[in-house]
């Protein structure tokens, strides 16, 4: 199964983090180019590229323009940015982070909504600003976690984690998934809408693609009612940005935190314009060490492959490939 490392071209485009080009380079030969553009590859790099390792779109047409391609390692547990279907058909193996930013992510989330709920990022500010000192406290919050009821979109590894968490703070927990999960002890919702009419607090951690676009909708949204807080660190083309804009000024939900957006790193400026969202630029797995073990990973699940013949974490649209000899 193996092969000469000298033999093994991988093609890095776009941005990469550090320590996963470093540890690939030390093994095999990299190419690089700006972007994931069929148009910058040379004839070269088409002819000799076996595996790519990447933060970035991965479109059908890329994958094809690499004819000798066998596997995409990408940097992130979401992989909604790669066409993992086509490379599947394709034979090409996509592996992803899965894991190592679990309880990572899920301690920011928590982070993100105790920040939404109780304004900490605002009264920080006025203090900085001299406001306590010139205009006495800072104004009573009207939002509390105290008597919360919490629905997470999206229980797998992570929604677990957050859920751990929420246990911990005395809140209760229930979910929806397209399929009920066996293992936890929360109640079942078997669509979003009804989630969100049971709970007034809605955390989604749910992947991006179609099967999710524009979930969280107007109507989800108004189900949360007045006292309604959203919290997504999922992905941003899960939400219909314009109805939670929308919700965010008119009072239908009392405010929002986000991680993540449609379009980053632009945020429309309808949600900028809304004192009661809590924003923040993508950065729930962002510490170095979390970064450094998704970064091995990236770099392993490629030594593996080309050294062992096996992927450590292939996503599941892929999982039937197997390394041709
Ligand atoms: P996971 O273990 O695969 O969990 C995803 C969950 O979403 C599963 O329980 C799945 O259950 C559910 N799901 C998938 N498609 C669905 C649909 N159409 N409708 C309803 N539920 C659906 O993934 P994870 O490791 O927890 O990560 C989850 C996501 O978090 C990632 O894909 C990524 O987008 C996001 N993320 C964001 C950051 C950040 O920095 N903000 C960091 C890490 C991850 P069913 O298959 O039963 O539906
Ligand atoms: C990363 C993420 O910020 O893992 C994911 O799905 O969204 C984050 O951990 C992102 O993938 C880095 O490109």
């Amino acid at each position: 199964m193996s092969i000469q490392s000298s033999e093994v071209t991988i093609l890095v485009p776009g941005k990469l983090h550090p320590h996963a080009v470093s540890r690939i380079g030390e093994r095999f030969r990299l190419v690089t180019v700006e972007r994931a553009d069929p148009a910058l590859l040379t004839k070269e790099i088409t002819g000799s590229v076996v595996g790519i390792a990447s933060s970035t779109v991965i479109s059908a047409a890329f994958i094809d323009a690499l004819p000798n391609l066998q596997i995409i390692a990408t940097f992130g547990v979401g992989y909604d940015d790669v066409d993992a279907e086509h490379a599947g058909l394709r034979g090409v193996m996509v592996t992803n982070t899965p894991d190592v930013l679990t309880e990572e992510v899920a301690d920011v989330t928590i982070g993100l909504l105790i920040n939404t709920v109780r304004e900490l990022p605002k009264a920080e500010k006025y203090l900085r600003e001299g406001r306590w000192r010139s205009e006495g406290s800072y104004l009573l919050t009207k939002g509390s976690l105290r008597g919360r009821s919490v629905g997470i979109f999206g229980m797998g590894r992570i929604g677990r984690a957050i859920a751990r968490r929420i246990e911990a703070f005395g809140l209760p927990v229930s979910y929806h998934n397209r399929r009920r999960v066996e293992d936890v002890p929360y109640p079942y919702h078997p669509t979003l809408l009804a989630l969100a009419e049971a709970v007034d607090t809605l955390i989604s951690i749910a992947p991006g693609g179609a099967g999710t676009r524009n979930a969280v909708d107007a109507q989800v949204l108004r189900a949360l009612g007045e006292n309604g807080v959203f919290i997504n660190v999922g992905r941003g083309s899960t939400v219909d940005e314009e109805a939670l804009a929308a919700a965010l000024r008119s009072g239908t939900i009392l405010a929002a935190g986000l991680d993540v957006f449609a379009d980053e790193p632009h945020v429309p400026e309808n949600l900028l314009a809304c004192e009661n969202a809590c924003l923040l630029p993508h950065v729930a797995s962002a510490s170095v060490p979390t970064r450094i073990a998704m970064a091995n990973l990236v770099a392993d699940n490629i030594i593996s492959w080309f050294t062992r013949g096996e992927a450590l974490t292939p996503v599941q649209e892929t999982a039937h490939v197997g390394r041709q000899a």
